[in-house]
This record gives C-alpha cells, structure tokens and sequence, in this order.
C-alpha cells in the first residue's frame, strides 16, 4: 500500500524535484488540476465582476456592532447569494473572519434585522440565533475581529437530490463541480465582495469552517491565495485527513462504521459533494494521483491552523496530523517559520508554526472556547500585529 511519501509535494508528477518557488508556482497549478479531476471536480473560474448589492445596514449587539446584509453579486460565471457581515461599530477596517455556516445567516446571531429565506427550510428549520455559540460573533467583535458568513445552501443546496441544479449553474467545459468546490468558489467570491466595505481589511480574511465547511475552507485557501490564513476545524477526509487512512482505522466496528471515515463512506453518502472519480477511487485510494497533505501544501506559505478533538475520531485527528508532517517541508521550501515537531500536542495545546495542529478535549463540535483559541493563534490580529 502507498503512502503520503509517495506523494512528494516537492516533486513534479515528472519525477523532478521542485527547485525553487517559481518552480512550485508550475507545481501548484499541476495539483489544483490532480484535485480537480479526481476529488473536487473543477474550480468553476475567478469570480468575476463581484459586488456587493442590496446593502442595508443596522446596529447590533447594544450598539457595538454593525450589522450588514447584502448580496454578494457575481457576472461569471453568473451567481447571486445572501452575505451577512457583522463588525465592531469602532472605525476598521477590521480583521476578518469569513465562512460557510450549515442553517442559514440568521442562525449564527439574534438578530431581527436578519432575513429568513425559504432555503432555510430544507433541512428542518432551525431558529434565530440557534447556531450563535458555534460561531461566537459576539466574542470576535468583542475582540476587534469582523465576522462574516454565508449560508451553504445559498450556494448549492447540501442534498445529493437537490444540489444537481446549482451545480450546472456553476459547471465548466471541464464539467460540473463538487459542492466543496463550488463552496470554496463562493467563499472566494464573498472575499473579493468584503474588499469594497471599508470596515474590512481585504489583505485580513481568515477563511474558517468546521467539518464539511472546514472541508470548503481549505479548498477556498488553496484555490484562492488572497486568503491571509486558513482555520480548519474537524474537516476529517476530503479536507486535512488522508483518503489513503492507515489500515487499523477503517475496520468496520459492531454499527459497520471504521474508526474514521474513509473515501467509500463519504462517497455513498454525500456523492454531490466530489468529483465523480473521487468515488470510482473508494476501494483503490492507493492509486489516487494526489492526497490530502498536498491540499493543505496548497496553502503554503500561508498561517494554516488544523483544529481537532480527541473523541472526535471519524474526523481522524491521528490522520490530520500525518497530512500535517508530510505538508509541513512545503511550508519550509517556502520560507514559512516551521519547527519540526516530534509528538501530537497535548489537549489543550496548539503547535507552533505557519501550518500549526490544535487538539481540544471533546467531539464533533464548534465552541466558544474553540473561538478564543483560533482568536489567540490567529495571523490577522486587530491592529495587524504579527503572530506571537
Ligand atoms: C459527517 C461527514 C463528515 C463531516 C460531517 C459534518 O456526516 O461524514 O465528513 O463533513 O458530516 O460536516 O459535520
């Protein structure tokens, strides 16, 4: 069986070393194209044209806040889709956290000014401010962060009986894309829209998401280098987990599911969110042309932070962190601060390095002490300063 280490990211699929960056520039263009033919499916194209319309504005949270609502509006290929933006009410422009949330723009905060669209209802519906913990705005205000987010099924609805429609919409000659991809392509054009608010600092934009959004937000960082830093919690395989898993974490328990999830699960149950190949790869994950680490090399050099819990094994933290030591020269090659460390850190504790693995207590979940921590590593301090 292979292994990451056959999959050099430093090495051309000719075989030759990659001497320099302009050489890893070729590179990195060949891996988005592995990716795309054989997990993601393609990148639907920069977005162009993108602005944002429909503005209204109001204060939230006793008046620390700005609370924006807009469309984030986009020429080609063509799209439309409901942003909502919160900031400190304290002039920016700010740093900003931006990603993809599961139940609708009016879930992450309570607020009446927040409109309840039908797509909401897809999934059953869930209420004003129900989500608010899992994403902490009013602590990343607090903190001098804006925040901003887009609901998932805005973009392509999250079924694989209903997705078919909006991912033509967003299909290349190359075909049509997986919904992370087409996710990550949203995620990308909500950045180029957040560049026209004064309140944000456009070179300032962590892209963050949990799970299958962490999933989308590596995509988003890896396609789309305007990106300053990437935060990906629990995004399991398809994101930081290797589709080649280690033997002893793919035996099939008493309920008949492994220890982690493998390409073969993730494929049956959510196959609108890949490439078509990427399933045709399930008992064969060997033969995959690429793999995970290579991902996360795509966002080198680039502050990176891979966040995990320990009970939460089908995300597979024991395989982020082999993604992590195999991605880590990339980040070394290009100039990036990486330490070589030995041991997966301790609960509680966050690696040092521009590709760093976080490791909390508990299961499959966003917390508000999850926030402060990425708020403590986070590159785009307010004010700009450096990471510590
Ligand atoms: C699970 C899926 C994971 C992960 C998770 C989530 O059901 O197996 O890959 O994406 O959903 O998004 O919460």
């Amino acid at each position: 069986m292979s292994s990451l280490a056959d999959l050099d990211p430093l090495t051309g699929t000719d075989g030759r070393p990659v001497p320099d960056a302009t050489a890893w520039d070729r590179r990195r263009h060949e891996l988005r194209r592995l990716f795309e033919a054989h997990v993601y499916g393609p990148w639907p194209g920069d977005p162009r044209g993108v602005e944002l319309v429909s503005v209204t504005e109001t204060s939230a949270l006793d008046g620390t806040a700005r609370l924006v609502e807009a469309q984030v509006r986009v020429d080609s290929p063509a799209a439309t889709f409901p942003l909502l933006l919160v900031t400190p009410a304290a002039p920016g422009p700010h740093p900003c956290f931006l990603g993809l949330n599961f139940h609708g723009n009016h879930t992450v905060l309570d607020h009446p000014a927040v409109t309840v669209h039908d797509r909401y209802a897809v999934d059953g519906a869930a209420g004003r401010g129900d989500h608010r913990d899992s994403w902490d705005v009013a602590g990343s205000v607090a903190a001098g962060y804006a925040v901003a987010t887009v609901f998932c099924g805005d973009v392509v609805q999250d079924h694989p009986d209903l997705a078919g429609p909006d991912l033509d919409a967003l299909a290349t000659p190359a075909g049509r894309p997986g919904a992370l991809m087409a996710w990550a392509w949203a995620l990308s054009a909500a950045r180029a829209a957040l560049s026209s608010r004064p309140e944000v600092d456009p070179s300032a934009v962590t892209v963050v998401g949990h799970s299958r959004m962490g999933k989308a937000a590596l995509v988003a960082s890896g396609w789309d280098d305007r990106f300053a830093a990437v935060v990906a919690t629990q995004s399991g395989t398809g994101g930081a987990s290797p589709s080649r898993k280690a033997p002893e974490r793919c035996v099939p328990g008493p309920d008949g599911r492994p220890e982690a999830e493998t390409v073969k699960m993730i494929t049956r149950r959510f196959p609108h969110w890949f490439a078509p190949a990427f399933a045709g790869h399930a008992d064969r994950t060997d033969e995959l042309p690429v793999d995970q680490h290579q991902l996360l090399a795509l966002s080198a050099p680039r502050p990176t932070l891979l966040w995990n819990g320990t009970e939460d094994l089908w995300a597979d933290p024991a395989g982020t962190w082999d993604c992590l030591q195999a991605a880590a020269p990339v980040f070394r090659f290009l100039g990036a601060d990486q330490p070589e460390v030995v041991d997966v850190p301790e609960p509680g504790q966050t690696t040092p390095g521009t590709l760093a693995y976080g490791l909390r207590p508990g299961g499959h979940s966003v917390t508000r002490e999850d926030w402060a921590a990425w708020r403590r590593w986070c590159a785009c301090r307010p004010g700009g300063e450096p990471q510590a």
